[in-house]
């Protein structure tokens, strides 16, 4: 195994432990302080069955009071919770995909954005039925990015990525009536339907929830990851590192995070900048390091190999460092605790977007047309502020693990072909992956997702279940912060393929890949959802039929919700470590676990011993091997 090791999570809790001396030292808060304070949590919220949509309420059920003022019973209540929760999740990933179109119909050949993968583009053209013969690339471009842009409010219709799904699949959605029409529509659609006096019959609800679910990963999700891949290019294979260590004592910190590339690849591209570089040295500094927080940083790292300094529990880590010059964020997953924070140490707090606005912050307004200065005058102002840190507060944890990233759906065909021990396939089809699996030299993939939750020791379970996956031949993949987890961790390191079970290790070896592959950020689990499809219809299988599960087992915010939705709906049985807020309703939870499958193949399991968590899935996996004989 030659020097590799996992750095563990008791290392990471000494690590920040030592940060939360830093911080006591000047007066700062944290988010372990004020989970204490919040627990235990309010009962009635955990078990969904606080109503507060009219001002008769907030009506509350018990035993003794069964019914609201308006006679919902705690079924529609939980069910109306439920989605209200989905469709706040679907119109944040939603809302990131049109941000992306636009910046896409703002794209020029002199930049700041441009086309970095023609070939991606032509390819949506086509699938849209655009006329792509003789036309200019960036006509072209402005022309599918408003197509993408339509797809939020089109009249009628089904959202057009739906048909790269298989054609059983289809007819589900069809049959079902879940089939997404218009992005913006099936949002307000469930705000309606979960408005006082509308839909309290918990099948009409639970329908709605996965219909919106779909409309942000068959659509909105999907739009932000395949317009960012044209932008910006469509991740390959790259080296990175990720956990705090990547920060550099001695250069301008400049952290990115939140969730939309368009502002990190610019900031990026300014740090890279030789007059910028050249001004941070006039400054002291002997150069500039970018690094990541959460999903933004997934991003960076998949194109540039930017490396990740943590994940969602670790943003407040970055800024206890002291040595982090400017937090600079876009949208989404972002504590508002950054600000005051912040002002406990000399780092800049810098919000950028009107969707996420917060106080003790400095504001630049980015948007596509300006992004060039925008990005110059924060990584100017990161840069002016080396000078007003203060040394005795600086202590980087000297922590990192080496990670190979970027699998995009594209990445991963090309790079396992050839892997099959018979029968290679031509490049572009998913068969070669398909042969490890049905050789049983792979027993089956789990796709890894979701946030860190106080709730559970952060990080624990993704690190656990996935050394439990590779263990048993299962290979994962991964997006989010439970990829940040991973590379944290040391999983994503090729060396990491002595933790595999011989058929895993193997394939590792002939590939050259690590056991965890890096699918990307949220909205990547668009990825996953077409890897799925292409390989049921490479297989000729259903969806449903592979033995592929999904899991969240730290997961925490209403995109969440939505993309276990949408994955459920997609056929792949989705396995939770917390519960999402339905334990009032015996109807919705039946619903969930149960009663959906009979409508789309597959159902959520929700398990918070994350040790039978993990043997459920590998049960769940070994299940559908059987059912097919292999
Ligand atoms: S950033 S949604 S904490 S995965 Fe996408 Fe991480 Fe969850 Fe945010």
């Amino acid at each position: 195994m030659g020097n590799f090791k996992l750095t563990t999570v008791e290392e990471f809790e000494a690590a920040t432990e030592k940060l939360l001396e830093t911080g006591k030292k000047v007066g700062a808060d944290a988010w372990q302080y004020r989970a204490a304070k919040q627990t235990p949590h309010c009962k009635f919220g955990e078990q969904g069955v606080c109503c507060r949509i009219c001002a008769m309420g907030p009506c509350r059920i018990t035993p003794k009071a069964p019914r609201g003022i308006c006679g919902c019973d705690v079924h529609g209540i939980v069910g109306r919770n439920y989605l209200k929760f989905t469709a706040g999740g679907a119109a944040t990933h939603s809302d990131h995909g049109r941000e992306i179109c636009h910046t896409l119909y703002c794209a020029k050949p002199e930049g700041p954005y441009k086309v970095k993968d023609p070939e991606k583009l032509l390819r949506i053209a086509k699938e849209w039925g655009v006329e792509t013969e003789g036309k200019d690339i960036y006509d072209l471009a402005h022309e599918v990015a408003y197509l993408g842009l339509s797809e939020y409010g089109k009249v009628f219709g089904t959202q057009n990525f739906l048909k790269r799904a298989p054609q059983h699949t289809q007819e589900i959605w069809e049959r079902e009536e879940i089939a997404p029409r218009a992005i913006d529509r099936e949002v307000s659609c469930s705000l309606h339907m979960s408005h006082m006096g509308c839909s309290s019959l918990p099948e009409a609800l639970i329908r709605q929830s996965l219909r919106a679910g779909l409309s942000d990963g068959w659509g909105g999700s999907m739009a932000g990851t395949e317009f960012s891949d044209v932008l910006f290019g469509t991740p390959k294979p790259i080296e990175t590192e990720a956990n705090l260590g990547v920060m550099v004592a001695e250069n301008v910190n400049i952290v990115v995070h939140g969730h939309d590339p368009s502002l990190s690849e610019m900031i990026c591209e300014y740090a890279d900048d030789p007059e910028m570089i050249a001004y941070a040295k006039e400054m002291g500094a002997k150069g500039i390091t970018v690094s990541g927080v959460c999903c933004t940083s997934n991003e960076v790292a998949m194109r540039r190999g930017i490396p990740m300094a943590g994940n969602f529990l670790q943003q407040e880590n970055v800024v206890l460092t002291g040595a982090c010059e400017a937090i600079v964020v876009d949208v989404q997953c972002i504590f508002p605790a950054l600000g005051p924070l912040s002002k406990c140490f000399h780092t800049k707090f810098v919000t950028t977007s009107p969707i996420a606005q917060m106080p003790d912050a400095e504001y630049i307004r980015f948007n596509a047309e300006t992004a060039g200065e925008n990005a110059k005058a924060i990584v100017k102002m990161a840069i002016e502020n080396f000078k007003n840190r203060k040394p005795e507060l600086v202590h980087i944890p000297d922590m990192k693990q080496k990670a190979t990233v970027g699998y995009s759906v594209e990445a991963i065909v090309k790079t396992l072909d050839g892997v099959a021990n018979s029968q290679v396939d031509e490049m572009g089809t998913t068969k070669p992956l398909l042969e490890c699996i049905t050789s049983g030299v792979i027993r089956g993939a789990v796709a890894m997702v979701g946030c860190n939750n106080p709730k559970v020791r952060p990080d624990t379970a993704h690190i656990e279940l996935m050394k439990k996956m590779i263990a048993n031949d299962i290979i994962i993949i991964a997006s989010g912060c439970s990829a940040q987890a991973a590379a944290k961790a040391g999983l994503m390191d090729k060396e990491a393929k002595e933790l595999c079970g011989a058929g895993l290790k193997r394939v590792c070896e002939l590939a050259d890949i690590p056991p965890v592959l890096h699918m990307g950020s949220c909205v990547d689990i668009s990825r996953m959802m077409i890897l799925a499809a292409e390989l049921a219809k490479d297989s000729g299988l259903n969806i449903s039929q592979l033995p592929v599960v999904g899991c969240a087992p730290e997961w925490m915010s209403e995109k969440a919700v939505s993309i276990g939705n949408y994955v459920v709906a997609t056929g792949i049985d989705t396995f939770l470590g917390v519960d999402p807020y339905v334990s009032g309703s015996d109807q919705i939870a039946q619903l969930l676990t149960e009663g959906v499958r009979d409508w789309v193949e597959a159902a959520y399991t929700v398990e918070k011993d994350i040790d039978k968590l993990g043997d459920a899935m590998i049960a769940r996996i070994e299940e559908k091997r059987t059912a097919l004989g292999i």
